[in-house]
């Protein structure tokens, strides 16, 4: 005879778990240009012209700006494809990722 006798399961996920999402954050560094730190936003982030101006004036003054929010894969390759363009031109721009609370 088969062992069909499965035990119940004991423990139960909360319906509403969510994964996690990750912030995209934009440090502020002495050498790279405004205007290079602006058409990187707005080639990998999408931005408008306005939004890319604002929050690269708030990492400029802040000392560092959260940009956006992805699952952990897509901020993580975001934030590595911005930081690949400035290293392309010498630039030390810097884009980080950290889990949301
Ligand atoms: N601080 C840079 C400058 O004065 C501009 C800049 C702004 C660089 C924001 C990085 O995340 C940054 N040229």
């Amino acid at each position: 005879m088969p062992d069909t006798d499965l035990k119940p399961r004991t423990k139960t996920k909360p319906k509403t778990e969510r994964p996690k999402l990750w912030k995209v954050i934009l440090l502020n560094d002495d050498y790279t240009p405004r205007e290079f730190v602006v058409m990187v936003l707005k080639a990998v982030f999408r931005m408008g012209e306005e939004k890319a101006h604002a929050v690269m004036l708030t990492a400029h003054r802040r000392g560092a700006c959260v940009i956006a929010v992805f699952a952990r894969d897509i901020a993580e390759t975001k934030a590595k494809e911005a930081t690949d363009l400035g290293k392309q031109k010498g630039y030390p721009l810097f884009f980080t990722t950290e889990p949301e609370e």
